[in-house]
């Protein structure tokens, strides 16, 4: 049927205990000389040798020192299959490969003058031959080749060994990889390459050195990156007593990569995105985001490398933990409450519409047909809120002792989520069979509560009804376990701490939810009380609890949960856009908290700012059957329109107040200030386009998160001095591809259906470079996912545009073609006037795409 199947999976018949490879490298053609070590499973055998294979151009084969005849094996293009041969033996292949001509940017390729790899999940077939599956770990010896001139500079993964000239301006450098490494952690970067570098001892007294490598021009601005492996090191130290295992660390920044950045063992290598960066070129956002991705990759070290992944379908045991893990590290190093409300509003926004569209898929899917699509928000947010749940039930300590646990049982291992499981049950001492259903089970849970009080008695009762909309496969749910967290507010805001009557686990505070219905009930209350859930989002779910807007704005002064805070006003503010009733009362709740929060000096300003900052156009459209486009943008508008005009003194107050501190530096406090002012810019802009002060503020700048935010106002409220700013930004950092994508997407995201015209124009200049991911995804990435106005266009040239060229993507680098299609992937619950022209524009597809990848996705898009 097409599909790998999780039930099908069986143990390799042959192991590769070891990889020997050799490499001639040359952008136009490289040579690869591998030489395995293969070893039949005794429980298995008679069976042949299967290794894959992808479009290699085969020169030799040997099989222990004996050239292999054409009935000594096959190769059909995808898979290399030799004869079972009885015994343990060495398989020796050279093949030529093309890295100038490989688009897709998998396995081994060319960016700029660089020569890199990226392996997960299936490049390395495209390398060499490999059994390649994350459970065949060898041990690696990599020798790389190359003329000096061109690649003086030579990186594998593992230690270095030794290296050498060897005349005719070329030289050799080898590697030694000494752990189990699957073969998609593989990797190698060559070409000229600056560094910054530092030397370091680990807890366990490791001499390590660290080395982020750049081109040359770019050095410099490796700096802040180099200190994020360091922090991350020593955080995985302390948090989770977790080492470095080798000699050196090493990072690379790639202008040209299709993920954010790749955990290879020894050799990271990044999206040089998430490494360049300075205050000139670099927003806040880009700092913390380098700062976390960084972490992210350091700390797949253990979660994901040390212990690996039995087979594709455990691909969360490695990225929702990983992603636990970075947020626990960035959540220690800063605010905890600004990182939840980010992962929250990623959540609601992207992860909830991919849970409930045509793409849902359990974070452990049951099988696949292309694997490449499954590296979704659903299997790395989701899987971290997972884990977090986990977290929440036992504590941190116990939690502790199952990761030390999983991590002991497991090294060196391909691991499974029963592993985990099992690890975290032996350490707390649960049974954790009801809880692996997260994993099961697509879609976002929803708990609808309903609170009953009977004056004459005081007895307050809570009915909490759990419910899973069926998904695509998955008609019916099972419950989930979920543990709640509650409190109760008495007339004169106390809490009310005693525990309830009820039918589940209940503990300070917090109520272990298993069952479709549970009852709390407090009995003798001497009123009603109020009642607040879900403190710090600790569980993925979306509330239904009927709240007046006088109990919501009691509840915004009462909580002391600074998420749950922040929370509230998003609620208020949903009421205001989407809760007929009493929208009009919302509007005004929200407006006087907003006004004290403006007025509150006390208050971490960047935590304002979030406040400010009402749900965007996907969370709202999350909580609509029938996603009516422009309504639901021009309702918001005018929402933002009515705060900004009630608050336009403070806005101003604050805006002048904290330009001192705002002016520049990385720490927290100033941070902060940048983030509240250019929130208050915006509204201000908003007000009055024609006043000068985004200009002004483009003009003075000398962060670029002052500049960008500047520009992104003038651009956005068509502002007079809108292109002088663009031309003058499009000219200073005309040299800087990174910096070139911030403004490609602000013009791609320009809130007006005649941004369309915009994004074709830059198609058909310079500026547009279909082979870089990072290009595609500023102009078009954002257009189709940040531009509801331009994408969703009545006459759905919007859907023709993307659609058009997510085909001729498809041909250059499926990958990148097929996250672009993704775009459409709520269209049955947009508007009849947008379904019809999306479905059209996805039919028109239909034939067109030649890459797994897209066809995959297509299908489950129309199906
Ligand atoms: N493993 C793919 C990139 C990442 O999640 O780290
Ligand atoms: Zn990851």
């Amino acid at each position: 049927d097409g599909f790998v199947h999780l039930a099908d999976y069986r143990a390799p018949a042959w192991r590769v205990l070891h990889a020997g490879l050799v490499f001639e490298l040359d952008p136009a053609a490289t040579t690869v000389e591998s030489v395995l070590s293969l070893e039949p499973d005794p429980a298995r055998p008679g069976q042949p040798v299967t290794l894959d294979g992808e479009g290699l151009e085969l020169l030799a084969i040997e099989l222990d020192g004996r050239a292999l005849g054409g009935d000594g094996y096959a190769y059909d293009g995808h898979q290399l299959t030799i004869l079972d041969p009885g015994r343990a033996c060495e398989l020796r292949t050279r093949v030529r490969i093309h890295p100038d001509a490989n688009t897709r940017l998998e396995g081994l390729y060319q960016s700029g003058r660089l020569l890199l790899t990226q392996c997960e999940a299936q490049g390395f077939r495209r390398i060499t031959f490999m059994a390649d599956r994350p459970d065949v770990m060898p041990r690696w010896r990599i020798t790389l080749r190359a003329a000096r001139d061109a690649f003086p500079v030579l990186l594998a993964n593992g230690n270095p060994v030794s290296s050498r000239g060897l005349g005719d301006g070329r030289h050799e450098a080898v590697w030694e990889n000494p752990h189990p490494t699957p073969a998609y952690l593989f990797a190698i970067a060559a070409g000229e390459l600056g560094r910054v570098t530092k030397t370091l001892r680990t807890a366990e007294g490791r001499e390590v050195e660290l080395n982020v490598w750049a081109e040359p021009g770019d050095v410099e601005r490796c700096r802040y990156a180099l200190g994020a492996v360091d922090r991350s090191l020593r955080w995985d130290e302390r948090r989770f007593g977790r080492g470095y295992d080798l000699d050196v660390f090493n990072v690379v920044a790639a202008q040209d990569f299709t993920m954010g950045a790749m955990e290879n063992k020894g050799l990271n290598i990044f999206n040089a995105r998430y490494i360049l960066a300075d205050e000139a070129t670099a927003t806040d956002a880009d700092f913390l985001a380098i700062e976390s991705v960084v972490a992210h990759e350091y700390l797949h070290n253990w979660s994901g490398n040390r212990v690996t992944l039995r087979d594709w379908f455990q691909l969360s045991l490695k990225e929702g933990l990983t992603v636990f893990r970075d947020t626990e590290f960035s959540s220690d190093l800063h605010s905890r409450a600004l990182k939840r409300i980010e992962v929250v509003r990623l959540l609601r926004g992207r992860q909830f519409a991919e849970d409930a569209g045509a793409l849902a898929h359990p974070v452990r899917p049951d099988r696949y047909k292309e694997i490449s699509n499954f590296y979704t928000l659903t299997i790395y947010e989701k899987g971290a809120e997972i884990i977090r749940v986990l977290h929440t039930l036992v504590g941190e300590d116990t939690f502790r002792a199952g990761m030390d646990r999983y991590f002991a049982d497991n090294d060196g291992k391909a691991a499974t989520l029963e592993d985990f499981l099992a690890a975290h049950a032996a350490a707390s001492g649960r049974d954790l069979a009801q809880f692996a259903r997260w994993y099961a089970q697509a879609g976002t849970p929803e708990l609808a509560i309903r609170a009953d009080f009977d004056a004459a008695s005081g007895d307050y009762t809570l009915t909490i009804d759990q419910h899973t909309p069926a998904t695509p496969g998955q008609p019916e749910k099972q419950p989930l376990l979920i543990p709640l967290r509650f409190a109760l507010y008495d007339a004169d805001g106390g809490e009310i701490t005693t525990p309830p009557e009820a039918d589940a686990v209940v503990r300070e505070g917090m109520a272990e939810l298993t069952a479709a219905r549970h009852v709390l009930r407090w009995r003798g209350l001497r009123g009603r009380p109020l009642p607040a859930f879900n403190h710090g989002f600790a569980a993925p779910v979306k509330l239904q609890v009927d709240y007046s807007v006088d109990e919501l704005a009691r509840l915004a002064r009462l909580e002391r949960d600074a998420f749950n805070r922040w929370d509230l006003l998003q609620r208020l503010a949903t009421d205001a856009l989407l809760g007929a009733a009493h929208a009009e009362a919302a509007t005004q709740t929200l407006s006087d908290v907003l006004a004290d929060l403006l007025e509150d000096t006390s208050a971490d300003p960047a935590f304002v700012a979030e406040c400010l900052a009402l749900p965007d156009f996907d969370t709202l459209a999350e909580q609509v059957d029938e996603v009516d486009v422009e309504a639901l943008v021009g309702r918001r508008e005018e929402l933002l329109d009515r705060l900004a005009e009630d608050q336009v003194e403070r806005l101003q107050s604050r805006y002048e107040a904290l330009a001192d501190v705002a002016a520049g530096g990385l720490d927290g406090p100033e941070m902060s200030a940048r983030a509240l002012r250019n929130a208050c810019l915006s509204w201000l802009t908003r007000l009055d386009p024609q006043a000068a002060l985004a200009e002004a503020q483009f003009a003075a700048a000398n962060t670029m998160t002052a500049r960008l935010a500047a520009l992104r106002c003038l651009l956005h409220f068509q502002a007079p001095g809108a292109e002088a700013a663009l031309a003058a930004f499009q000219q200073q950092f005309r040299h800087d591809p990174l910096v070139t994508d911030k403004w490609i997407a602000l013009v791609a995201t320009r809130p007006h259906p005649e941004a369309l015209a915009d994004v074709e124009a830059l198609m058909a200049s310079n500026w547009w470079k279909a082979t870089n991911p990072n290009r595609v995804r500023a102009l078009l990435g954002s257009f189709a996912r940040s531009n509801p106005l331009g994408f969703h266009r009545r006459d759905g040239a919007g859907y023709r545009l993307v659609a058009t060229q997510v085909a001729s993507l498809d041909a250059i680098n499926p990958q990148v073609a097929a996250r672009l299609l993704g775009a459409f992937e709520s269209w049955r619950r947009w508007t009849a006037p947008h379904r019809g022209p999306a479905r059209e524009a996805l039919a028109a597809l239909e034939g067109k795409l030649g890459s797994p990848d897209g066809r995959d996705l297509l299908e489950r898009l129309l199906g």
